[in-house]
Formats: C-alpha cells, sequence, structure tokens
C-alpha cells in the first residue's frame, strides 16, 4: 500500500505497475493485441523523443554516455499529460491508498497500440459526483499521441481502479470495461474512436462492490469472453473506519489507514457472456471465491495446456487462489496444493498484481507483493505518509522461491505491512 500512495505523481508508470494484470491478461488471451503490435519497429529517438536521451546524458549525470539508460521517460515529449488523482494527501482511508489503471490497447484497429489511462478520485470530489474521466490517447504512429478522451464515449464517471480489455462481442474491435469503487462499466466500441456505455444491458455494472482488476477470458470455449472481476473491500462510503482507531489500524504501533484486515471482504464476480450482448453472474454457480478475499489481481492463464483457461487471483492480505478448469463447465480451488496461495514460509501474502512467465516447461507465476524484511522499521520522526520511496527501495527486500511441483512462484517486491 504504501509504495502505492508515494508513486502516484510518476504519471503513466505507477498505474501501469498497478495494472499489470490487466495488460497481460489482455494480451494473452485476446490474441489480438498481441497481433496487433506494430507493424513496422518502433518509433526511434528522432525529434522530441530524443530530448530526454540527451538530458540524461549531459554531465554530471550518473549514467555515462557510453552506457545510455535502457529506459527514457518519454511521457511528455510523447503528448501524454495524465496526473493520477487518488484522495488526500493524508490517506486516512484505504480508498486513497490505490487508485488508477492503465491499457495498451489498438482502439481503432490502425495496428498501433494506442494508451488509455484510467483516473481515481477523493471523498469529496466523489460524493460531490465529481468526474475524473478516464483519457484515451490514439497512437501517431511518430512516437507521440493525441489526446481523444473528449470525443471517445469514454465517460466514466466514478472512482476508478482497473481497466481491462477485449472483444466482448466478437466484431474485431476491443471493448473496454472499467472497475471503480461501487460501479464498473463497460464500453462497446463503435469502430470509428467512440465507445458507448452498454453496461446495463449486459448486466456487468457490479455495482455495489469495490472492484480493482478485472480480466477478459472465455473459460467455457464457446467463442465469448467471459469476464472475472477481482473485488477488494465491502466498504461503506459514509460509514468509513477511523484512521488509527483500532489494531487494525495500526502499522507496528503507528496509527495508519483502517484495512484490509478487519474489514469485511467484498466477493469476486465472474460474468459469463451469453453472446447477444448480455451477461450471468455464474459466481454462486460456480463456487467462485467463497471466502470473500480481498482481490486485487486477476489473470486467466492455461497452465496445465489442456485448451481450457483457468484462473489466478491475487488476494490481499489473505491466500491467492487458483481455480483449475476441469474443461466442463466448473473450477476447483487448487492454490494452496500448487504452491501458489501462500508466500514460501508458509504466509499470506499481500498480493498486488500477476504476471505469467511461460517456459518450455513450465509456467511461472510472479505474485507481485509488498513484503518487509523482518526488522524494518519506519525511520523515527518520520510519519508513514512521509517515507521517501528511496528508503523503502533500501530497506525492502526482493526474493525470489520455488514452490509446488508445478509452478515455479516468484515474488518480485517484498513489503509488508
Ligand atoms: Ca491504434
Ligand atoms: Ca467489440
Ligand atoms: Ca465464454
Ligand atoms: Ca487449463
Amino acid at each position: 500500500m504504501m509504495v502505492i500512495q508515494r508513486v502516484k505523481t510518476l504519471k503513466v508508470i505507477v498505474p501501469a505497475v498497478l495494472l499489470l494484470i490487466e495488460l497481460s491478461g489482455s494480451w494473452i488471451l485476446s490474441g489480438k493485441a498481441q497481433t496487433a503490435a506494430p507493424k513496422k519497429s518502433t518509433p526511434t529517438n528522432k525529434g522530441a523523443m530524443a530530448k530526454p536521451a540527451v538530458a540524461a546524458q549531459k554531465p554530471g549525470a550518473k549514467t555515462p554516455a557510453t552506457n545510455p539508460p535502457l529506459f527514457v521517460d518519454v511521457t511528455q515529449a510523447a503528448g501524454i499529460d495524465f496526473h493520477l488523482t487518488c484522495g488526500g494527501p493524508e490517506k486516512l482511508y484505504i480508498l486513497e491508498t490505490q487508485c488508477g489503471g492503465a491499457a495498451a490497447f489498438d482502439y481503432d484497429n490502425d495496428g498501433w497500440m494506442d494508451i488509455l489511462l484510467v483516473d481515481g478520485s477523493t471523498l469529496a470530489d466523489y460524493r460531490a459526483g465529481k468526474c475524473h474521466p478516464p483519457q484515451l490517447y490514439h497512437n501517431n504512429h511518430d512516437g507521440t499521441f493525441t489526446d481523444v478522451s473528449a470525443k471517445s464515449g469514454l465517460n466514466f464517471c466514478g472512482w476508478g481502479y482497473g481497466v481491462a480489455i477485449g472483444d466482448s462481442d466478437n466484431d474485431g474491435w476491443e471493448d473496454v470495461y472499467i472497475t471503480g469503487f461501487h460501479g464498473s462499466a463497460l464500453y462497446r466500441n463503435n469502430h470509428d474512436g467512440t465507445f458507448t456505455d452498454v453496461t446495463a444491458e449486459a448486466g456487468v455494472a457490479n455495482a455495489d462492490r469495490w472492484g480493482t482488476s478485472a480480466a477478459f477470458g472465455d473459460y467455457d470455449n464457446d467463442g465469448n469472453l467471459d469476464l472475472y472481476v477481482a473485488n477488494y473491500v465491502d466498504l461503506d462510503i459514509n460509514n468509513l473506519p477511523q484512521f488509527g482507531n483500532g489494531v487494525f489500524c495500526q502499522y507496528r504501533g503507528i496509527p495508519v489507514n483502517c484495512g484490509p484486515r478487519g474489514l469485511k471482504g467484498a466477493r469476486d464476480r465472474l460474468y459469463h457472456n451469453n453472446g447477444d450482448g448480455t451477461f450471468t453472474d455464474v459466481t454462486e454457480k460456480l463456487g467462485i471465491d467463497t471466502e470473500s478475499y480481498y482481490g486485487l489481481g486477476v489473470l486467466w492463464l492455461d497452465y496445465d495446456k489442456d485448451g481450457c483457461l483457468d484462473l489466478y487471483v491475487a488476494n490481499d492480505s489473505s491466500p491467492s487462489l487458483l481455480y483449475h478448469n476441469n474443461c466442463h463447465g466448473g473450477f476447483t480451488e487448487v492454490g494452496a496444493e500448487a504452491g501458489v496461495a501462500y508466500s514460501s514460509d508458509g504466509r499470506e501474502q499481500a498480493g498486488m498484481g500477476i504476471d505469467v512467465f511461460p517456459t518450455m516447461t513450465t509456467t511461472s507465476i510472479t505474485t507481485i507483493t509488498m513484503e518487509s524484511s523482518p526488522t524494518w522499521q519506519v525511520p523515527p520522526g518520520l510519519e508513514p505518509s512521509a517515507i521517501p520511496i528511496s528508503v523503502l527501495a533500501q530497506n525492502f527486500s526482493t526474493t525470489t522461491t520455488t514452490a509446488g511441483p508445478t509452478f515455479s512462484s516468484r515474488m518480485v517486491t517484498s513489503i509488508r505491512r
């Protein structure tokens, strides 16, 4: 949680990390985003794109000119101007600690990946109905992007936490699902640079639930992309738990915002695509997330290569879940026996996101977690919300473990509350 609080000003990079699951999920499942990558090589550092690289090589820069950095921040030069809104600076409530999402996809089928950035909100703005709509950037094929949000029809007006991309109606054009607090939305691609909100008729509003991540995947192989929505905490915005008030609102003796432990979890939802523009909620029927864990990341994958999509869900402060698809319309949760439900020492993890690295012989699931070394303490004199990210980086470990007969599970980031 804490890292996310502090990196909100890093513009595009941060929501991209937070929404790792949506990006990887859509690429893997639809197959279209992968094939829709630019036919030509990606733009080289020319014109405006070259400026940041030159600046990084000036005398005094840490990286020698003969060894330029692998990545250069070209956000501004590319025309991306996005500032994430995520509650107030004090972070009094858990709602304010993680917001926004990002997706790279080709919404206009021109062969070039465009960018969609989902914004959060603040308590005051949310209560007042003030919108922080998502921003859609069209790829100009020259390393720059144009903000086409105003005419896109992506008018989501809530507190956004994520986005999933998939062609939900099989017309060859990618559609958009945005997750939010107490309300998510499905937008159908109209093929002309605009989208239409079809949430109500589709039946995927996820109303009264705090949706964080979502992913499209055809689990029953009927040719229609189904939709999984990870939900986090069952929270009443008019009766929020008070900062520092109670055992679950402390971090090593320091008052912090409450949760997720101590708060009621919100049950994830699995929506089956009926192929006619509507979805059916099959959560109860298929026994999904029966314990209502704190869902933050979701990924469809066929880890046993039987042709049926399985499902992995990263949960915060609770076991992660792996659902094996029996290829007959049902799932069996096998996270513990597969070795991907807990850390290598048997502890629940603060799962934030997921990625998968297929290899020749195994499928490696990477769960992005937050875990500190046992001896790490908040530096004296510093409020938790004021800890520089450089301090966190120095004190938080990266560990790699191998667990289970099937999976090589790596924890790439470690910060435990
Ligand atoms: Ca495009
Ligand atoms: Ca479509
Ligand atoms: Ca399906
Ligand atoms: Ca499978």
